[in-house]
């Protein structure tokens, strides 16, 4: 595609939703490739995720966010301001509803409560795939009472459906202005998180029975060797001593599985070999921690 550089949009678009609303899935298949981890567990999307894509001469920077409900705990209220600090550098909103959820009006209250009057905020009916009309014209006009949305637009973002309409509108309406990425970056995530994301992903698809959602991966280490292979070390920090046994497995079986997934993975992404080698510690509480909220993007007052 040929750009002409004097005539260009750019913006930023905040993807604000409950948890599960399929922000990241959303996320993922705008930009056709796989930034933000999408898992049946709720809140698992901690810090703030970029993906970046071009629609004409429109980069459009997409923010996924942590899911938006009322919050009780501290990690919650952390997440939950982090999701909502989006609203301040967004200049279009998107509100996505999971419409084949049950009390869908009730339960978006509290974020339908903190969008902002003086910027454009378009409401997403998503899973359109698993709704019927008649509810999904009913939603629109409850939601519409409990917000003046500028637009509605319905999709399912799992299928790809509708997300043609969605982008035409993004493109439009985003700001004159130069572009703030490169043309080919797809997101501002550095690797290395990118990385304990993917692991992060792997724990649940493997043993998302018998963990809670507490756990939290760093790469401590990354190593590019001249012959274009990559070397990773990471540890995967649990609450309990029990829960150790857990993810490394019978002999080390499980957590040997979870590797070869994410060797894998990496291997994909980067285009190289990868060597990854993963240690699993115990720390407990580290949920209450502050110094915890600052590896994962957050800057949070405990
Ligand atoms: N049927 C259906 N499922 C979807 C759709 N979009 C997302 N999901 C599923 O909903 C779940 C939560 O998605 P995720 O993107 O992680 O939600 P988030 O918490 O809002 O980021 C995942 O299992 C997705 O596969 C959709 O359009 N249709
Ligand atoms: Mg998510």
């Amino acid at each position: 595609m040929t750009r002409n550089a004097d005539n260009t949009q750019c913006g930023f678009v905040s993807i604000l939703g409950l948890p599960n609303a399929g922000k990241s899935t959303l996320l993922n298949t705008m930009v056709g490739s796989k930034i933000s981890i999408v898992s049946h567990k709720v809140q698992t999307t901690r810090s703030r995720v970029l993906g970046i894509l071009a629609e004409g001469q429109t980069q459009i920077i997409l923010m996924d966010t942590p899911g938006v409900f009322a919050p009780k705990k501290t990690l919650e209220k952390a997440m939950v301001s982090a999701a909502l600090d989006t609203i301040a550098e967004a200049d279009i909103i998107m509100h996505l509803v999971d419409a084949s959820m049950k009390d869908a009006v009730e339960r978006n209250k509290f974020l339908s409560e903190k969008l902002p009057g003086n910027k454009k905020c378009i409401l997403i009916l998503n899973k359109i795939d698993q709704v019927k009309k008649e509810t999904l014209l009913e939603l629109t006009k409850a939601l519409h009472e409990q917000f003046d949305y500028s637009e509605t637009f319905m999709i399912s973002a799992l299928k790809d459906k509708g997300l043609d309409a969605l982008l035409a509108y993004l493109g439009q309406n985003l700001p004159a202005g130069p572009w703030l990425f490169p043309e080919d970056q797809m997101t501002d995530m550095p690797m290395r998180m990118l990385a304990a994301e993917i692991t992060r992903e792997k724990i649940f698809e493997r043993l998302h029975q018998e963990l809670p959602y507490s756990i939290f991966v760093e790469t401590q280490n990354w190593e590019n060797f001249d012959n274009g292979s990559v070397k990773i070390d990471q540890v995967i920090y649990v609450e309990r001593d029990s829960q150790k046994g857990i993810v490394l497995g019978k002999g080390g079986r499980t957590i040997k599985e979870i590797g070869q997934h994410v060797r894998l993975e990496l291997q994909d992404i980067l285009g190289c070999p990868v060597h990854i080698k993963i240690f699993v510690k115990a720390q407990s509480n580290w949920a209450e921690r502050s110094e915890n909220y600052s590896l994962m993007g957050l800057n949070f007052p405990v």
